[in-house]
Order: structure tokens, then sequence, then C-alpha cells
């Protein structure tokens, strides 16, 4: 029941449509002005975001142009002077939401934490004030390697105050991988925490830092802030580390928001992809608090009265986008938590539920899988009354788990949002709107308002409904990236010329393949290059395969997604040793060690098969199809008369 096959998701046909109460109740009412409002956006996308960006956002200066678009690279409201931070938290402050919780926190073990507006504020300000004592300038990179405390939140808005791009590094990769994004991104300072909670262990955050920065590794880090959170023993370098709270206490709460271009960048977030070491994705300030702003309050139909929680850690796009900036610059309530659930908790989401009141519910597919099967007697045991709204994101969801969180978790009175988007893409692409959009399970059902979306072969020629394509969006959208940090040109090959601009018309490659039903449902199969999906999280089967062969005993790997019921995908791994050396179990022991010290936890191959010879074309490339094939135990199927020397194929399937 893990990934949707074709058959399960051509035979699904159930719809299901909101109570006429809700969709009364809702910011767009009926199917109808679904219709009228993404027709009027069509038709002129530029006026469509120009009137949003003038009703829903302040500015300190007006924009003069609305789009600029050289392809494939587009400026939003050039000339515009705004701050995103402002807008998550200033603006708010003369309203009524002065003392409104903005961010409730509910960590681990058992602490809990409400910030107002105006606390959130003054925390803010004063950390900005932080950054600029330690000499962060507008301009400069942070890197923000953090546990899911409010401290993560406080440090990302600090950054966006002072026009300082963030760069979050997600606290569970290694201090591999955080050194090589705190290179990439040239950061000036790191923030972390001594340790962070996850399920019912400590994570060594600080640790990690100090291994990343030792022997000069990331020489462009000056200083490291460190929050104090778990309280084991650390080591603090003089001159270089510093406590969070004893800087931030007397120090200033007062720093007005830096007036920022619309196209200043607002942060880096990396992403894997097909080839090389993962990108820096640019987002800039305007277009994306603009996008996150409007796709959360359509897409969740968010009220002033709602609870939101967004189940995501901020080190993904998830969190940065909807946990912090889409629901703050909402003046929504925004949760944070930062348990998980676990054999010895399995209720401790639905606890959260109960009680904080929480309307709407935001996570992955992965997650609601391992929910299912911890049972629904946990569920069924706590009051989940409150709930309004079901989301999510991270991976096609298969029917099954669709109808069981519509059930089970949504009473069958939730509507499910299943929303398809990127870290590229900063926000919703294709979504329902929950008073307006009949759902079926599994299709993020349509295009959000001033999204082009279609499906199109590789020569960018729309495919006919229920053929299978690849998706492509065909008009620059606020929220899109702006490029790939420090590398242009990556991000022309990677997006836009994959499928070959036709007559000056160029298409974003999303890397999904999809297909259109004849209704015009929307149903995303999953990815098309060599990305795998574990858990909901994007890993590059080339990043695995180069941690891989750095360890000296292997001299070439081969990583596959092999289906799994609960991850998704998970990690599999071919291979091959060098000369003198024997597999075994301690090896294979040693290599997902050796992967876990490169990479993350996430990226541990669940098996590595060892073989002579990995199945290669006469031109020498690895055959995946065919080592997809066995991880998953199927068949070789299609055509292997490519395949340079069969016999290697007969003896990995002998080692099955
Ligand atoms: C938000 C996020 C992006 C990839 C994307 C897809 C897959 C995400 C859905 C989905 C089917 C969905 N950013 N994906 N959401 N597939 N239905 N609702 O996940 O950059 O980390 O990953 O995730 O393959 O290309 S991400």
């Amino acid at each position: 029941m893990s990934q949707p096959t074709i058959e399960s998701i051509l035979q699904e046909k159930r719809v299901f449509s909101p109570s006429s109460e809700f969709s009364q109740a809702a910011h767009i009412k009926s199917l109808q002005e679904y219709q009228q409002v993404y027709d009027r956006a069509k038709a002129d996308p530029e006026k469509f975001w120009e009137e949003l960006a003038a009703s829903e956002l302040h500015w300190f200066q007006k924009w003069d142009k609305v789009l600029d678009w050289q392809p494939p690279f587009a400026q939003w409201f050039v000339g515009g002077k705004i701050n995103i931070s402002y807008n998550c938290l200033d603006r708010h402050l003369t309203t009524w939401r002065r003392n409104k919780a903005a961010l409730i926190w509910e960590g681990e073990p058992g602490d809990s934490r409400t910030l107002t507006y105006a606390q959130l504020h003054r925390e803010v300000c004063q950390f900005a004030n932080v950054l600029k004592q330690l000499g962060v300038k507008k301009g400069d990179r942070v890197g923000l390697y953090m546990p899911m405390i409010p401290e993560a939140a406080i440090a990302m808005l600090a950054c966006a105050r002072i026009g300082a791009p963030h760069t979050v590094i997600f606290g569970g990769f290694s201090a591999e991988a955080l050194k090589d994004r705190l290179v990439d991104a040239e950061a000036k300072l790191v923030v972390t925490a001594d340790g962070g909670w996850r399920k019912d262990k400590i994570v060594p955050l600080k640790e990690q830092v100090d291994k990343a920065l030792a022997n000069n590794g990331a020489p462009t880090v000056e200083n490291v802030l460190v929050v104090k959170r778990t309280a084991q023993e650390i080591t603090m370098e003089p001159g270089r580390d510093h406590w969070w709270h004893d800087l931030q206490a007397g120090v200033s709460g007062d720093c007005p928001a830096e007036p920022m271009d619309s196209e200043d960048m607002l942060f880096i977030l990396y992403t894997s992809g097909t080839t090389g070491k993962p990108k820096g994705v640019v987002h800039t300030t305007a277009g994306y608090n603009l996008y996150t702003h409007m796709t959360l309050k359509w897409a969740f139909d968010l009220k002033d009265t709602d609870v939101y929680w967004c189940t995501a850690d901020v080190g993904w796009i998830t969190g940065h986008s909807y946990i912090v900036y889409g629901p703050l610059s909402n003046g929504a309530t925004t949760l944070m938590y930062e348990g998980a659930p676990r054999p010895s908790n399995p209720g401790c989401l639905w606890d959260v539920v109960e009680k904080y009141g929480v309307n709407i519910f935001y996570t992955a597919p992965t997650a609601i899988r391992a929910l299912i099967k911890m049972g629904e007697e946990h569920p069924n045991a706590r009051d989940l009354s409150s709930l309004r709204i079901l989301g999510t994101v991270g991976e096609p969801i298969n029917p099954e788990a669709w109808i069981w969180y519509h059930r089970i978790i949504g009473g069958e009175r939730c509507p499910i949002v299943d929303t398809w988007w990127q870290t590229e893409t900063g926000g919703f692409m294709i979504t329902p709107l929950p008073g307006a959009t009949p759902t079926k399970p599994g299709s993020a059902t349509f295009p959000f308002p001033g999204i082009i979306a279609d499906i199109v072969d590789l020569e960018g020629n729309p495919v006919e409904d229920n053929q299978g394509g690849y998706l492509v969006v065909k008009h620059p959208w606020p929220g899109m990236m702006r490029t790939v940090y420090g590398n242009p040109e990556r991000f022309r090959r990677t997006y836009w010329e994959h499928i070959p601009p036709k007559d000056g018309k160029y298409l974003y490659f999303a890397g999904d393949g999809a297909r259109k039903d004849e209704d015009g449902y929307f149903w995303v199969m999953g990815r098309v290059d060599d990305v795998i999906n574990v858990s909901g999280h994007r890993l590059g089967t080339m990043e695995v395969e180069s941690a891989l062969v750095s360890h000296p005993a292997v001299a070439e790997a081969a990583v596959v997604g092999k289906p799994d019921e609960v991850k998704g995908e998970d990690v599999f791994a071919f291979v091959t040793l060098e000369g003198s050396i024997d597999a075994s179990e301690e090896l294979e022991k040693e290599l997902k060690k050796h992967v876990v010290g490169e990479i993350g936890a996430i990226a541990r191959p669940g098996e590595i098969r060892f073989t002579d010879a990995l199945p290669k074309t006469r031109s020498g490339k690895i055959m995946r199809r065919l080592l997809r094939n066995l991880a998953a135990g199927e068949e070789v199927a299609g055509d292997t008369s490519t395949l340079e020397d069969r016999s290697v194929l007969d003896k990995l399937r002998g080692g099955a």
C-alpha cells in the first residue's frame, strides 16, 4: 500500500465535496468561483498578482513594474521596497492581533511556550540586534542548524529583518553535509543549539557544528550562536562561540525592519537533484512573501480564529513557507512541535490537537501511513472535533491513506487538501481550495489561480488526457525560485532546458511525471529523474553513490529507490568492492554508517547488495531500471538487449 500504483489510481473514482456550510464560510466558495478567479488570473497574471500585492501586503515603497521576465530569469515587483519580517510581525501590532498567539510551541519532553505577536516581535528585534553586533550586515549569509524550537523561527525572521539571507540546514544532516552547505553559501555566522530532541534521543547539534568547522572546514564562519536547549556538556570555543541567552540579555528590542528591494535574496535552501551536489535554491523577498501568503490563505482557507499546525521541520521548504512565513504574514496562530509519533508515544500528535484545539493540520503521507500502523485506537481516544481541514504534502498519497486520514482523523467532515509543490516553487502549485474543489483521493486536483500547468512530452507538446507525461509550468509565478546560488547556468539547464524552449516559450520542468484526467484533475505520479523520495525527503541517488564510493572499500555503487510501505521509497544500494576486499555483514554495517556520516540518517541505505559487477550498457551506463526491478523483487521487465554482459544480471538475480 505504499506508492499508489497506476492501477489503484485509475480505479479511484470517488469524489468528495465540501459541505455547504463549509463552502459558504470559505474564502473561495464554489468551483464556479474558483473557475472565475482562475480564468481572470490566466487572462492577466500580472494584474492578478498586482492587485493582491497591493491589498494583502505592506510596502515601504510601491513597485514600478510587476514582472520583468528575461527567460528563465524573473523579477517580480521591480523597484518595490518591502520587508517580510515587517509583514509577519510589525503590521499586526497595530491591530487586535498584538496580543494574539503568533507561535505556540510544544516541545519535548513536556515543555511548551506561547509567544504573542508583540512578544515574538520583541525577540526577533533583539536577535536582529545581536546579529548586527556580531557584524552581520545586509547581504551576509547566516547558517541555521536548529532543532524545532521557537528560536529557529526567531532567527529566520531576525535575518529577514536585517536583510541577511538565511540558509537553514536540516538538523538531521551530518557534519559533512552541514559543512558543504556552509561552504557553498559562504556563511558568516552559524546559529545552533547545544542539542535537540529527536524522538527520545538528543541530537548533538553543536558537536556537529564543531566537526564541520574543524580544520578551517568552513572558513567564512566567524561566530557561532548557541541556544541552550538540552543542557548536555558541550565545548565552547572562546571568541567564536557565544550563548544565545547571554547576548540576547540586555540588548535593545528596537530594530526597525530594513526596507529590502523586492528581489533581494531572502534565503537559500539546499535541495537534491539528479547530478552533483545539492543545489542552493534561491528565493527572494516580495514574490515569496505574496505567494506563501496567498496560497496558505486560500488553500487552507485560513481564518483569524484558526490554530494552524504544520508538522514539517523548519529545515525543509514546508517549514519555511508554511510554519513561519505564510502563517505569520497572515497573522495566524502557528503551532510548532518538537516531537514525533513513536512507539513510546503513538498518540502524541492527537494529544497536541486536543490540547490546543488545532483547526488545520498539515502533514505528509509517510506520517499518515506510520500512524495507520500504530492503530486507530490512538486518534479514536482523543477529541479531534476542532479539526476542520487536513493537508498533505511531500509525495503522492495512496488512496487508502487518504481515506483513513479523511475518516479516522477528519471524522469525514474535513476536506483533504493535497498540495503538490516543491522547494523550487516556493509554495503550493496544484491544490484543492477546500470550500470549492471536489476532491478525488490521490489527486492534487487543479492549479492554484495564476499557475498555468500542463502535462507534455519531451518536446513540450501537450499530451492527451490520461496519458502520462511531464509536469510543467508555462508562466512565471511570484514564488518561483530565482536561480541556483552561484550557478545560474545550472538553474537554466536543470529546470528550463530539459524540455527545450519552443519559439522563445520557456517551460518550467518540475522533474515529476503526471497525468490529467478527463475532468482536468492532475495526478502526480512521482519523480522521473534520479531523485528518490524517502519519507517525503528528496535524496539524489548520486549523492548516496558519492558517499559510498568515498569509502576506501568501495569501487562502484549504484543506488535506487525500493518501494517501502511506510517511507514510500527506501534507499537500496548495489556495491562492488575493491579487488582484495571481501563482502561481509560487518562491512555492510560500516558502509551504512559511513553514508550516515557523509549525509545524515535520512540517507541510510535500508539494504546494501554486494555484487561483482553492475549491469551496464555497452556505452558504460548503469542500467538503473534493471536495478529498480531487482530491488523491488520484481521480474526484470522490458528490454535488456542493450546490456553488455547478461551474466551480470543472472548473478544479481541469484543473490536475490
Ligand atoms: C514540498 C516538498 C518536491 C517533490 C515533488 C514531488 C513530491 C510533493 C507532492 C508530491 C505528489 C504531492 N518539496 N511531492 N508534494 N508528489 N503529490 N502532493 O515536498 O522539494 O522536498 O519535494 O516532492 O515529487 O517534485 S520538495
